[in-house]
């Protein structure tokens, strides 16, 4: 030890002195700069500070933001919001010791010009003006070394902000604008990274469970605005209920959908680097909800800026699950009852059906990778009859019959099942330890305990089963399903069902590859010429965002026709017939009428957003 010291002693002082600014979280909830006469005037400077990304008494990190000349700095940078036809007269100042290029700040809605990049040097002060554009949601950002905003990690990965132009004539609407940023030291080759590394994915500034947590009343209407300033892919969720998706952009323009146009209805929209959507919803369920990023790698608890280590992933089990096992992009969403005359309790409308899905251990399995499984019982029938119990068993439900689904831990640790996609009450959406109302909190599974879920599924459709509790290694483990909904379940034909699910290999030797239907190798497919099947795609896997499913004669994709989008019929203009690609992020599904017009061989390929094959599953047409 004594004899590092002199080089370490050296490595502290070459060290530029720790800022002494400490920002605060952005709600983004006002605008900065002065409006007067249709010209916001903004003094914008870019600075080092320190951020607390895990509240004002934990560690912190040195990054550079953008803050209002004079004003205290906050993560993320100051939001520019103005009506549309407001010129911008935006000084931009850098008190840093880099230069920076600074983008965005130019009118929207139009061909990037030269004029949206702009090179402030060390000390210098540059002018930005210009007439804000198109109504949307948009940002602006800088890097000293990055020309892009996927290329940023570091002390660079907080500098920017959101830019929201609303329409001329109206006020600000009440929605909420959430900046989703990314600050890492260091990823593997792969982009993956995992609980031990020191990083933090933030929403306005903060990691959950230090995220805001918003709160509404039943029936209000919510508007979010996301904006992603990070570096990473985010399949955004949200619990209990469908959203519109009103927008989707990509910084520069924002292409809101016509008004008159039939709704893009999701529980699940992939937002990638650099881009923004608009989402509304209607919270018609008083209880705790959450919206969260489906990837599991970017809802992790992370080690401590500092540095120290966690407490073993088991001897978290023992606390408050989603408070203490989950982290990063996570916002807490508390419903509030409507007041309402009371009404007595009316019988069931018809019995509820009881099934039991036991969770419990498969063979094969270590302790540094488990087997588990699911089993389905219902009466004398038990699926599956043997092993491995890979995937689990798909649930089919009926439309409109209740259903009591008692979960059974027979692990050593606890759990939850969270029914993805199903539009339930709180206390039975199986978020360990968080869905419920105040005082009536649903618990994780204790081991040997259980649970009973009580729903009733609203709407036929694609719907999956995971845990929500330890997620990344109870579903690597095995923990997962497909859940599906139908009209008439006696009718079911699952010949003309073409299934294909998406999970994680539950050996890391395997990470190359996924699993179709809980096989490296799943079976081949028989179609019959001019008969009409169901194509459900559906993405349970942990990480890996931006998969692309394929359904290939040779290597062009034949066509077919979309019919539902995470477990909710399309609209008859959006039920369109088109090549069969599609991406599809974590927690989405996607179902397509494929009717094979002649013999030969067809495959299924799931390959990464770039195009490397992950899995293949035959499909022989006669
Ligand atoms: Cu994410």
């Amino acid at each position: 030890m004594p004899r590092l010291f002199p080089a370490l002693l050296a490595l502290a002082l070459l060290r530029p002195a720790a800022p002494t600014e400490r920002a605060t979280p952005n709600d983004n909830r006002a605008s900065a700069g002065t409006l007067r006469s249709g010209v916001l005037t903004v003094n914008l400077e870019a600075r080092a500070i320190e951020w607390r990304p895990d509240g004002d008494d934990a560690p912190g990190i040195a990054v550079r933001v953008f803050a209002e000349a004079g004003k205290p700095a906050s993560v993320p940078g100051p939001l520019l919001r103005v009506p549309e036809g407001t010129e911008i007269r935006a000084l931009v100042h850098n008190a840093l010791d880099a230069a920076i290029v600074v983008h965005g700040l130019s009118t929207r809605g139009v061909p990037l010009g030269p004029a949206d990049t702009m090179r402030v040097g060390p000390g210098e002060t540059r002018e930005a003006r210009f007439v804000a554009g198109a109504p949307g949601t948009y940002r602006y950002w800088a890097a000293t070394s990055s020309p892009t905003i996927g290329g940023r990690s570091g002390a660079d990965s907080q500098l920017g902000g959101a830019f929201v132009v609303d329409p001329r004539g109206t006020a600000p609407a009440a929605d909420r604008v959430l900046v989703i940023t990314l600050w890492q030291q260091d990823a593997d080759a792969a982009g993956i990274t995992g609980r031990s590394d020191v990083l933090r994915f933030a929403i306005n500034g903060r990691s959950w469970p230090n995220t805001e947590r918003l709160a509404y009343t039943e029936g209000d209407t919510v508007r979010f605005r996301l904006v992603n300033l990070s570096a990473a892919v985010h399949p955004m969720h949200l619990h209990g209920f469908y959203f519109d998706v009103e927008s989707r952009g990509d910084g520069t323009r924002d292409s809101t959908y016509d008004a008159a146009g039939s709704p893009h209805l999701a529980v699940t929209e992939r937002l990638p680097p650099g881009r923004t959507f608009t989402m509304r919803w209607v919270p018609e369920r008083a209880g705790n909800w959450l919206f969260h990023c489906h990837d599991n790698f970017h809802v992790l608890r992370n080690r401590p800026l500092d540095g120290t280590p966690l407490p073993p992933e088991q001897a978290v089990h023992t606390h408050d699950h989603t408070r203490d096992m989950m982290g990063g992009l996570v916002m807490g969403i508390a419903v509030r009852p409507r007041p309402v005359v009371a009404v007595a309790a009316s019988a069931e409308a018809s019995p509820r059906r009881r099934l039991r899905l036991v969770a419990r251990t498969d063979s094969g399995g270590t302790d540094a990778e488990p087997a588990y499984g699911y089993v389905l019982e219902e009466g004398a029938r038990t699926v599956p009859n043997g092993g491995p119990l890979l995937p689990g068993p798909t649930i089919l439900l009926k439309r409109g019959e209740p259903v009591s689904i008692t979960v059974v831990n027979r692990l050593r640790e606890p759990t939850a099942v969270h029914w993805h996609g199903i539009e339930l009450e709180s206390y039975y959406d199986g978020v360990a330890d968080f869905s419920g109302t105040p005082g009536h909190i649903a618990a994780a599974i204790a081991p040997s305990d259980s649970f009973e879920a009580r729903f009733t599924p609203p709407r036929a459709g694609t719907f999956m089963y995971h845990p929500h509790a330890d997620e990344v290694r109870q579903q690597q483990a095995g923990l997962s399903g497909a859940l599906l909904v139908v009209d008439d379940p006696a009718a079911y034909d699952a010949a003309h069902d073409v299934m294909v699910l998406i999970t994680v290999p539950r050996r890391d030797a395997d990470r190359d590859r996924v699993l179709l239907n809980g096989s490296l190798a799943p079976s081949a497919r028989e179609l019959r010429v001019g008969e009409r099947y169901r194509v459900r795609v559906i993405n349970i896997h942990p990480y890996r965002p931006s998969m692309i499913a394929r359904v290939l004669r040779d290597t062009a994709a034949v066509t077919w026709r979309a019919v539902a989008k995470d477990g909710r019929d399309l609209p008859p203009d959006q039920a369109t017939v088109r090549p069969a690609v599609q991406q599809i992020g974590n927690g989405e599904s996607y179902d397509f009428e494929l009717v094979p017009n002649e013999p030969g061989d067809l495959r299924v390929l799931v390959t990464t957003g770039t195009g490397v094959p992950l899995a293949s599953m035959p499909i022989h047409v006669r």
